[in-house]
């Protein structure tokens, strides 16, 4: 579902921003993982993903279903790539919509392999059902047996989309290959939850003047509280709007 030409130019910003990173030696380097989250503010070619079709399809039918008449909207809540190099232990299974056991599906997550997730390099794991659980999964993955036999492993190709309710518990599994292992994982929640990364005013001018309506209304821009009564309108906007840091 990803073209191979998107795949190829992410995988040659990823190889420049690995020196990059190696170089400054600062912490964008968890233990063996790059993490580099605010892709929408990265380059323009994340929009490629963030806008795909087949994602904002299943966010659209998802995200609106049980909203009032069915249409509130939805928008970014986070996007990152995440790489793992050599050996690694299976990631902490967690959620990534901060609330457990919610009835309705708040957020979607999306992982995008960039290179193959497959048993020796890490597939995602999930846990079936999980959604409903009302806590944080237990530390180290010390699964119940209920849990345990609802784990089961994603195997993915760059190209492929995996999808799964945020609530769900999750997490790569696994790496015993020594080779890159790197994913874009893409958040999506419903309109009126707060986005935690400021992705509607963070996006440089550059990006910015590319996007169209659609894609505006994915980053937040029509989602944002008014400043205060003086602007005087709910907590929708008709036009954009974007609120520029002092510097
Ligand atoms: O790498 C994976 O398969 C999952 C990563 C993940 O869940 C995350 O970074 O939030
Ligand atoms: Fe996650």
């Amino acid at each position: 579902m990803v073209s191979e030409n998107c795949l190829k130019l992410i995988r040659e910003w990823l190889n420049k921003r690995e020196i990059t990173a190696r170089n400054l030696k600062n912490d964008w380097f968890h233990g063996s993982a790059l993490v580099i989250n605010n892709l929408h503010a990265e380059d323009y070619l994340f929009w490629s993903l963030i806008s795909h079709p087949v994602i904002n399809q299943i966010c659209s039918h998802v995200l609106n279903q049980y909203s009032y008449n069915n249409n509130e909207g939805y928008s970014l809540t986070g996007s990152a790539i995440r790489a793992v190099y050599g050996h690694q232990n299976a990631q902490q299974l967690h959620i990534d919509s901060n609330l457990p056991g919610c009835n309705h599906i708040l957020s979607l997550q999306f992982c995008i392999p960039v290179d193959s997730f497959t048993g020796a390099s890490g597939a995602t794991q999930v846990v079936i059902g999980s959604q409903s659980n009302l806590e944080y999964p237990p530390n180290n993955n010390q699964l119940n047996s209920k849990d345990e036999a609802n784990l089961i492993k994603l195997s993915a190709e760059p190209g492929d989309i995996l999808v799964f309710n945020a609530g769900v518990w999750h997490g790569s599994s696994n790496k015993s290959n020594t080779e890159r292992r790197a994913g874009i994982f893409l958040n999506y929640s419903r309109w009126f939850l707060k986005q935690s990364f400021d992705i509607a005013n963070n996006i440089p001018d550059n990006i910015y003047n590319k996007l169209n309506e659609d894609q505006l209304r994915i980053a937040g821009s029509f989602y944002q509280p008014p400043l205060d009564s003086s602007e005087n309108r709910g907590r929708k906007s008709s036009i954009p709007i974007i609120r520029h840091y002092n510097p």
